[in-house]
């Protein structure tokens, strides 16, 4: 069986999604998600250039060994773009070869641990009250979980509450906005959401929080510590991590379970948290992470110092990316939670998908595969838009160090 060939569709149903679409000779292709956020065409441009050509000819049953190829067999190693391209041709080899042997992806990781897998929402309010309204309509909803945020008295801008009560999306068009951030102001209200929320609706709902890495390690034991009476189910990405001994300061002081890594890409991010036992969920999603094969591995090793997987499942990962993780997510022991927040319905056009959502969990079916399929004809009506993340800086003007 060889690859024949491969090729990346850019679209934007609402917002920027890369796709990698990967030929054979036996008529069966696989879809891989190549979604950087802010970062699309750089992903995109690898794979034309540089991965795709290396790609034609291989035999895509070798998942293990072309991983290896790309990893190891190339000169500079790691980076969130290489590693997201990785992903790509990563993820569509496993859809390749559940196709091929008419099977669910899960089914080639071990089978089914679970019957469902728990899912979180999001509840992003400008305001307390709003925090407050919006975490009952997800309560509603039927979910477990849910990820609170708040705007912050005094910041007129916070990373993901949109300020304009429109759908959730931190990415801006055009060139990266700058926006001014004060984290003393943040470390000073933000216990009193969760008092809040508490008071309102009860210790059963799982409450997640997300600090985008805009803390120093002291300052973040500070709000680990802070949080605690609220028994939090994780604080997510206190720190930016890349100092992992910084970790160090936030277990001393706090028994509030740590999340991080949705911008990590290897296992080498973690090893000093996972062996030192520093955080309690795995954060680092398939499509940034090298796909199902190295994230097989992270989970492995996590496994073994009791740490759970919580991948990152924002809208800017694809249904592709979504459907993987969900046959990931049944399949191994140590799953914790799985990030949901249901796409813009226009995605549906142009990705078809074989999951749910019903009572707080996610389930996926048995079609072979990961079960995406990919309209492109839809997905030709939606081209892609120049968007970008935010760059924060102090109330003084200053860059911070984070
Ligand atoms: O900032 O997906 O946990 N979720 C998050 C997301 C990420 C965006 C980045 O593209 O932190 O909002
Ligand atoms: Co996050």
């Amino acid at each position: 069986m060889k690859i024949t060939d491969a090729k990346v569709i850019i679209c934007s149903p609402g917002r920027n999604f890369v796709t990698l679409k990967v030929f054979t000779d036996q008529g069966v292709y696989g879809l891989g998600d190549a979604t950087l956020n802010g970062m699309e065409k750089a992903v995109a441009t690898y794979l034309e250039d540089y991965c795709i050509p290396a790609l034609i000819g291989r035999d895509p049953r070798n998942i293990e060994d072309i991983w290896n190829y790309f990893y190891r067999g190339v000169y500079w190693r790691r980076g969130a773009v290489s590693m997201t391209a990785l992903s790509a041709i990563d993820i569509a080899l496993w859809d390749i070869k559940g196709k091929m042997l008419n099977t669910p992806i899960y089914n080639l990781l071990g089978g089914r641990s679970r019957e469902k897998v728990l899912v979180y929402a999001h509840a992003n309010g400008r305001t307390i009250e709003e925090t407050i309204e919006k975490t009952g309509k997800e309560c509603a909803a039927g979910f477990k979980a849910i990820r609170i945020q708040c705007g912050v008295p005094g910041i007129d801008s916070v990373y993901g509450v949109p300020r304009d009560n429109k759908a959730y999306e931190p990415a801006k068009r055009g060139v990266a906005p700058e926006e001014r951030w004060d984290t003393s102001k943040y470390l000073n209200f933000i216990p009193s959401v969760f008092e809040k929320i508490r008071d309102v609706y009860g210790d059963d709902l799982h409450l997640l929080h997300d600090v985008h890495h805009r803390c120093t390690p002291i300052e973040a034991a500070r709000l680990a510590k802070e949080l605690e009476p609220y028994h939090l189910f994780w604080l997510e990405d206190p720190v930016s991590g890349e100092l992992q001994e910084g970790l160090r300061h936030i277990r001393q002081h706090s028994t509030t379970p740590i999340a991080i890594g949705e911008v990590f890409n290897s296992v080498y991010d973690y090893t000093t948290l996972i062996t030192e036992q520093l955080i309690d969920y795995i954060r680092m999603p398939l499509v940034h992470g090298g796909g199902i094969t190295h994230l097989l591995k992270v989970a492995a090793i996590a496994s073994v110092y009791h740490i759970n997987t919580g991948f990152h499942g924002a809208t800017d990962l694809s249904p592709v990316n979504l459907a993987a993780a969900l046959h990931f997510n049944t399949a191994i022991n140590n799953f914790g939670i799985q990030e949901y927040m249901p796409h813009h319905e226009i995605v549906c056009e142009v990705f078809k998908t074989h999951y749910i959502f019903e009572n707080g969990f996610m389930s996926i079916d048995n079609s072979p595969g990961t079960g995406v399929d990919i309209d492109e004809k839809a997905a030709a009506r939606y081209p892609y838009v120049m968007a970008r993340l935010p760059v924060n800086r102090k109330s003084d003007g200053t860059m911070f160090n984070w």
